[in-house]
This record gives C-alpha cells, sequence and structure tokens, in this order.
C-alpha cells in the first residue's frame, strides 16, 4: 500500500497519530499536495457514505474529522504555499433562536473534509448575521440548521432577508424537523437529512 493509501486508511480509522505521521511522511517525500489532500478527502468521503447507510455514527465520523483536522494542520501551510485553496466558500449557522449545534457541527467538518471552505457563524444566528458573513466572505452557498420546529420559521426569515439584501447565494437548510417539502416551501434551493448528504447536495449547488 502507498503512504497516501495508508492515509486514507488511518482517517478512516481515525487513527490520529498514523494520520499525522503519514502526512508529514507525504509532505517530506514532497508528494503533490493536491494528492495528499486527495487522500484525505476520499476517506472523509468514504465516511460520509458509511454514515449514511447507517454503518457507522456521530462518534466515528467525529474521530475521523478529528483525525483529518490534525493532518490539515500539517498539509495546510503546503497548499497555502502552493497556491491551493478550497474552491468554495459556504456561510453555516443554527438559525435564530436555536442553539443545537451538534449536527451543525458534523455538517461543518463533512464539508471542510470535502475541502470546502466553512465559514462557521455559530448558534442563534440572526438574519442579518448571515447577510454579514456572506457580504464579508464572498460565500455562494449558506446552510442553515435547525433543530427545533419552532425555529423553523427562522430559515424561512434568512433566506427572505438575504434575497431582500440581494444577495446572490444559493441556500441549503437541514436538522431533524426539516423536510424536503419545508425546503421548497420556504425557496431553499437544498435539503439534506444529513452531514454527508449535505456535502453531496454543496457539491451541486456550486455546480449549478
Ligand atoms: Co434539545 N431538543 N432542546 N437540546 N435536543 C431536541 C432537538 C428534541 C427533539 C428533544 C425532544 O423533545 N425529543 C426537542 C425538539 C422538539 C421539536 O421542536 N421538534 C428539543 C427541545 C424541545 C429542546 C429545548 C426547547 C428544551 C427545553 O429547554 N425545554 C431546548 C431548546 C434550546 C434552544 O435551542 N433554544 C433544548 C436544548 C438542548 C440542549 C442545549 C440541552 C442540547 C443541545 C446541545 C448542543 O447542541 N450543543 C440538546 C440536545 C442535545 C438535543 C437532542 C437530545 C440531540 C440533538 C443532537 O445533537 N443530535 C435532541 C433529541 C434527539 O435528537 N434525540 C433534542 C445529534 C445530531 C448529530 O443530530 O442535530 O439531528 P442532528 O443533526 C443531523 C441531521 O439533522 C443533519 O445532519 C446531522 C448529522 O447527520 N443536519 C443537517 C443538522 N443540521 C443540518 C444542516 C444541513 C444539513 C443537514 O444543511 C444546512
Amino acid at each position: 500500500m502507498s503512504t497516501l493509501e495508508e492515509l486514507t486508511e488511518a482517517i478512516k480509522k481515525g487513527s490520529r497519530k498514523d494520520a499525522t505521521r503519514l502526512t508529514q511522511e507525504a509532505v517530506d517525500a514532497k508528494q503533490d499536495p493536491s494528492a495528499v489532500l486527495g487522500a484525505l478527502t476520499t476517506a472523509m468521503d468514504d465516511v460520509g457514505r458509511r454514515f449514511k447507510a447507517n454503518e457507522v455514527f456521530v462518534p466515528e465520523v467525529l474521530i475521523a474529522a478529528r483525525a483529518m483536522k490534525e493532518s490539515m494542520v500539517i498539509l495546510e501551510p503546503i497548499l497555502v504555499a502552493a497556491g491551493i485553496a478550497p474552491e468554495h466558500k459556504v456561510v453555516l449557522g443554527t438559525v435564530k433562536g436555536d442553539l443545537h449545534d451538534i449536527g451543525k457541527n458534523l455538517v461543518g467538518m463533512m464539508l471542510k473534509g470535502a475541502n470546502f471552505d466553512v465559514i462557521d457563524i455559530g448558534t442563534d444566528v440572526p438574519s442579518e448575521k448571515f447577510i454579514e458573513a456572506v457580504k464579508e466572505s464572498g460565500a455562494k452557498v449558506v446552510a442553515l440548521s435547525a433543530l427545533l420546529t419552532t425555529t423553523m420559521p427562522a430559515m424561512k426569515e434568512a433566506i427572505e432577508a438575504m434575497s431582500a439584501a440581494g444577495l446572490e447565494v444559493k441556500t441549503m437548510v437541514g436538522g431533524a424537523p426539516v423536510t424536503q417539502e419545508y425546503a421548497d416551501e420556504i425557496g431553499a434551493q437544498g435539503y439534506a437529512a444529513d452531514a454527508a448528504s449535505a456535502v453531496e447536495v454543496a457539491r451541486s449547488l456550486v455546480a449549478s
């Protein structure tokens, strides 16, 4: 098995020690930084697929994401030096009135694993803060999470406020009580039921 294949396996298993060692080895051997990044994203794609298929659960995803994060500490300066930056930015937040962030954080980790630049603006986010974050970052996708039926209307408010502010962004929504029907009803362009699907939806939004 090559170093990069071993690296993919280490991330999948969530082995931080092996992941950092193998990333360092690949960097020291002057491997193409985008290929090293590819080894990491391949692993997270696989973890996402298995999470979606209920073959692994939240803890395994968190452990894999943590291993990826540590590898990225080594790889990021090399990517920056090589001029390889994430191509797409996503503003991510849990809407106003809602403090739940475990699912949102998982979505953020999976998006980072897929090489999106994630601007996480936290929980209890009012519409104006989404607008501000889009203006500051130039993100073309906004991802809104809600876990309470009582905060779902805040998604609609945020989407309407961004549209009224003239922002040309695509929006995607998710969270336990949210459905595709609700996403359609409030004019969100994307809906994802879980963190792995969120990556697929974000990819399709930036491609369309
Ligand atoms: Co609260 N809570 N909670 N809670 N809480 C729920 C959501 C609830 C279902 C529990 C219940 O009654 N059975 C219920 C909501 C009922 C409803 O409205 N339908 C509820 C309630 C009522 C409340 C309070 C009102 C309780 C009270 O104070 N009376 C209160 C509200 C506070 C507030 O937000 N203003 C409250 C508070 C809390 C805690 C602070 C104690 C804590 C949150 C801690 C934190 O997040 N840092 C908490 C927790 C932990 C839960 C449960 C137990 C777990 C939620 C969770 O993290 N799940 C939850 C019951 C349950 O789900 N069993 C419950 C794990 C997480 C990985 O899943 O967030 O669904 P989830 O994310 C998934 C998908 O939904 C999706 O991907 C994730 C991974 O696959 N997803 C997205 C999420 N966001 C996405 C965005 C996307 C795409 C996919 O694109 C943008």
